[in-house]
């Protein structure tokens, strides 16, 4: 496997072979960082999906037949090749997301360690035995779907789509995957390391294509069993809908207005670098991206002067060049960050850093933001309410605790959250309070490491991805009630 220099042509990969669109259509993948053409793809229309879930189909009883250990064995294998491409991979990630190398490397080290997680996994997810009334006794056995679908976005193809897709292979599914169009390099690369790995034919299905045609077809399958989806709100709400027509079940994940609570006693070096980071890594485009900042009246000023400096000091270029942050994915998320960015100053907003598009040196036509902070910013308004999806940090004044965790609360989203104090039982309780599927104390995380249970809570989501839970995500339980009076 080659290093992407020039324009590549990309297949879709369905029952084990890498074949174009039966209609032949394709379509460019750009460059955010310059705009111009990284790769031609293949883009699957409504007739490639169901020959992808026909596959899965066909492929899918034989999977779910193997031992555990035996389909933890093939998760083993891809991680190996995972770790084998590493270098290939993390460099097609960074050209095609925009993001830098050094986050591009460490998605791909987390790629790997989601087959290796759950390939240990595998023959240690155990069902249960319930005593009954005399000799009786019942058990449980947890149940693969079928054939799960994974629609997945374009800010971390590898890492969103491994979190949804390796759990899903470890209890006996088999995958039809649907990457987005604006970055669909890399995870259609893994599906063919994977069959280079030995998975069988079919097992791991790759098929980009538009969200209107493609994604929508797959959301509305009659051949799916469970889909996952992690994108939009009200895209999610129209594959949620299609899944209702179904009686399917779904796992959501639809980004987040993630606060951090931030008061006098906190440790504000430490804040400063970490929520820095929490803003502009992916260039604001992650969905547990740390975009709201409430804090203490006492400690504001201060604290926005410390982040308006670490802002002005965040270097911009392009991701392989491995800058402190990379381009946004594509014009129309630039327009749509500095729509919000208009709208919060006609609202009345200030600007402490950042506030417009930016150009670095020899990057005429890259997607770049500047890291922007935004203060003044009232609790309702749009910019403090929606997800931006771009570096954009709002900062909001609280007076004390339960004005804090009410402008937390305080907006339809509930993925992540932070406190920063000193103060444990502050910490402990705010904690307790928080609507957020995972709360950082004094640290903050993108949705932490494999092992801890995500997802979300009002329209940030639901259903947890990671960790162990994720195998129930992706099984039903069967309950088997024996009588050997
Ligand atoms: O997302 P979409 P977009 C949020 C973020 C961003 C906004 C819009 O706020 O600014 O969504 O981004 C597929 N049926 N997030 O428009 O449309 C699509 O092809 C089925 C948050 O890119 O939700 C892609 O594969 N599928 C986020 C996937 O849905 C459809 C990540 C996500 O795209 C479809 C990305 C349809 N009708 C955006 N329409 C996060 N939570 O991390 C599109 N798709």
């Amino acid at each position: 496997m080659t290093l992407i220099q020039t324009v590549d042509i990309v297949d879709l990969v369905i029952d084990g072979a890498a074949r174009p669109a039966r209609g032949g259509a394709r379509a460019a993948v750009l460059d955010p960082a310059t705009g111009a053409t990284l790769a031609e793809v293949a883009a699957a229309g409504p007739e490639d999906v169901d020959d992808a879930v026909a596959a899965a189909r066909a492929a899918q009883p034989a999977w779910s037949r193997l031992s555990p250990r035996q389909r933890g064995q093939h998760l083993f294998a891809v991680a190996a090749l995972v770790r084998r491409h590493a270098d290939d991979l993390a460099h097609t990630e960074s050209l095609d997301t925009g993001k830098p190398l050094a986050q591009a490397r460490a998605d791909v080290e987390v790629t790997a360690e989601y087959f290796e997680f759950y390939g240990g996994y595998a023959d240690k997810f155990y069902g249960e035995t319930m005593p009954l009334a005399g000799d009786s006794f019942a058990l449980t056995f947890r149940e693969p779907h079928g054939v799960t679908g994974h629609i997945i976005p374009w800010n971390y193809p590898l890492q969103i789509g491994c979190r949804t897709i390796v759990p899903s292979l470890m209890v006996g599914n088999a995958c039809v995957v649907k990457p987005a169009m604006e970055a669909p390099l890399s995870i259609t690369r893994l599906g063919l390391l994977a069959l280079e790995a030995g998975l069988p034919p079919g097992v791991l299905n790759v098929v980009p294509g538009s969200g209107s045609l493609a994604g929508a077809h797959l959301a509305d399958h009659p051949g799916i069993d469970h889909l996952s989806f992690t994108g939009g709100l009200e895209t999610g709400v129209l594959v949620m809908s299609a899944a209702a027509r179904h009686v399917r079940p779904v796992t959501l994940e639809l980004g987040g207005k993630s606060p951090s609570l931030v008061f006098a006693d906190a440790d504000l070096d430490r804040a400063t670098a970490v929520l820095t980071k929490a803003l502009i890594q992916n260039a604001g485009q992650t969905c547990s991206a740390g975009s709201r900042i409430v804090a203490e009246r006492s400690v504001h000023d201060e604290l926005v002067d410390r982040l308006a400096k670490a802002f002005e000091e965040v270097t911009l270029g392009r991701g392989v060049d491995d800058p402190d942050m990379g381009p946004v994915i594509s014009a129309a998320q630039r327009d749509r960050v500095l729509g919000y960015i208009d709208g919060a100053l006609a609202a009345g907003c200030g600007v402490a850093a950042g506030g417009s598009a930016a150009e670095p040196a020899g990057l005429a036509g890259g997607y770049f933001v500047r890291p922007t902070l935004l203060v003044d910013v009232a609790p309702d308004m749009a910019v403090a309410q929606e997800e931006v999806f771009g570096p954009v940090l709002t900062v909001l004044r609280a007076d004390d605790d339960e004005s804090a965790l009410a402008i937390a609360n305080g907006t339809p989203f509930g993925l992540v959250a932070s406190v920063w104090t000193s103060d444990l039982d502050r910490a402990m309780h705010l904690a307790r309070r928080l609507e957020a599927g995972q709360v950082y104390l004094n640290s903050y995380g993108a949705a932490g490491g494999i092992g801890l249970p995500f997802g979300g809570v009002k329209k940030s989501g639901f259903g947890r991805e990671k960790g162990v839970e994720a195998a129930s995500e992706y099984t039903q339980t069967k309950t088997v009630v024996v009588n050997v009076g």
